[in-house]
């Protein structure tokens, strides 16, 4: 089935004026090369609800769940969105999953409950990934869920109005250097077709669509751009699509994948920095099945314990954990990922305040979390984190999160970094029952309760002299 180009100048002139319209703040210009004129009281204001939100969900989901990681009845290898790469399938076969693709029980409801309910507070999802294949109606092309599928609906509109009715924040994750379905949009030659102008891509694909995804769904606080350099998306290009994005989105949210932009926020995939990016915003994303986007015979699904000491881990480093979900051809999220994150969510009811809008940790050394133990054999320092207990931090409070139960007290050498304790307690303990405090020079030793409140992680309160951390 040939995909027709639709008439690239009317919509053009048609987004162009929806963004002329939208009120263009100069503190963010958009001439590269990309020193940034923003102050900095501007960047932490904008920046505000990210860093206090710190746990999102990432959500891969496209044509590639139809096909589900086998092609041929044969199983393919690697990410299941990188099927049509890994199996080298022409652009007319793959597109041929289209018609297939009618994901009737797709409820944006019902996700953005799953999100509030595992006490996320952002969403990023696929708009367009590599594929090429659009999750949005767009005008570009018929290459599109609305347009392409007996499905004739728009998830992106329909995840925005959820997300506002449920207040969520809603970001979108697009692939503006590999497209393997258009022409020109690089990082394919297993198909003829695939030769192409990369100039014709991003002027009739990319930046047309990054107008419709920053405009036709109210505010997008986030745009999440992937993959970073390669020769499609030149310096140029990436000047002129960034440019396009801060007409349309002054405040936005933009990560680091924009060849030649730093961006705000670093994007570590499916690791934690040691020791994090001091002064920097930085957001761990990672799978919870080892893809990205949805296989059919995914059988290994992190623990509910592994996931939520991630995000205690990436908390008390000062990062934001964008945890993901790969939704199958029906539009259902799969249970053994919605497992594990709704159990997290029950943990935030209890212990939310020591991760939402906390601070870094005060003791890396002392907790085992940022020390390299040993070298690698090119010299590298090898980290090997101990998994006794981490901290988070908010003025005047101390949260020390206990991975391991460690009996009748918890001791700590606080090395003069801690303020007179005024009052010791469990989060999970409604009453803030006072335990006992003992503090000999610098070793505080805390007497627990003879339970710990929790079997993952329980949350000791140190209370400190206002202002003293
Ligand atoms: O190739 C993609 C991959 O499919 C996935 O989208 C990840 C998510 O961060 N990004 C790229 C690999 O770095």
């Amino acid at each position: 089935m040939q995909y027709t180009m639709k008439k690239p100048l009317i919509l053009s002139l048609a987004a162009a004026l929806a963004c002329a319209i939208l009120p263009f703040t100069p503190i963010r210009a958009a001439a590269a090369p990309v020193v940034s004129s923003e102050t900095k009281e501007h960047k932490d204001a904008r920046m505000a609800w990210w860093r206090e939100a710190k746990f999102g969900m990432f959500v891969h989901w496209g044509l590639y769940s139809v096909p589900g990681g086998y092609y041929q009845n044969k199983k393919i290898g690697g990410f299941g969105e990188w099927i049509m790469h890994n199996a080298k399938i022409p652009i007319a076969d793959y597109a041929a999953f289209a018609p297939q693709f009618n994901p009737v029980k797709f409820n944006a409801d019902e996700w953005v409950k799953i999100v509030k309910d595992a006490g996320m507070k952002y969403i990023v999802i696929t708009a367009k990934h590599h594929e090429g294949f659009a999750m949005f109606h767009t005008k570009v092309d018929d290459y599109n869920i609305y347009d392409a599928t007996p499905f004739k609906r728009d998830p992106i509109a329909e995840l925005a109005a959820a997300c506002r009715k449920q207040g969520i924040k809603l970001g979108l994750y697009y692939s503006q250097n590999l497209d393997w379905h258009h022409a020109g949009g690089g990082g394919a030659a297993w198909d003829p077709a695939h030769a192409g102008d990369p100039e014709k891509y991003v002027n009739e694909i990319v930046i047309p669509q990054v107008k419709e995804i920053l405009t036709n769904y109210g505010e997008i606080p986030i745009i999440w751009w992937d993959i970073p350099g390669g020769n499609v998306i030149t310096r140029e290009r990436a000047q002129r699509i960034y440019q396009t994005m801060i007409e349309c989105s002054p405040n936005i949210i933009m990560n680091n994948r924009l060849s030649g932009y730093k961006g705000d926020t670093a994007t570590p995939e499916g690791f934690i920095p040691p020791q994090g990016y001091p002064g920097k915003d930085w957001e761990t994303c990672m799978t919870i099945n080892g893809t990205w986007g949805y296989k059919k015979d995914s059988k290994k699904f992190q623990t509910t314990e592994d996931l939520l000491r991630n995000l205690i881990d990436i908390a008390s480093k000062g990062g934001n954990y964008l945890l993901n979900v790969g939704p199958d051809a029906e539009g259902v999220i799969p249970a053994g990922e919605v497992q594990p994150i709704s159990a997290i969510g029950k943990w935030l009811q209890v212990n939310g305040a020591a991760i939402y809008g906390t601070s870094t940790t005060l003791f890396g050394e002392e907790c085992g979390s940022f020390s390299a133990t040993e070298k690698d054999k090119k010299g590298q320092p090898v980290f090997k984190p101990t998994w006794d207990w981490r901290c988070t931090t908010k003025p005047g409070k101390t949260y020390i999160h206990i991975l391991k139960w460690p009996g009748a007290s918890f001791t700590l050498d606080t090395k003069g970094k801690l303020g007179a304790v005024t009052k010791a307690y469990m989060l999970a303990d409604s009453n803030k029952t006072p335990l006992t405090v003992t503090m000999d020079g610098g070793k505080l030793t805390v007497t627990l309760p003879a339970q710990a409140p929790d079997p993952i992680a329980s949350v000791l309160v140190l209370e400190t002299a206002a202002g003293v951390r």
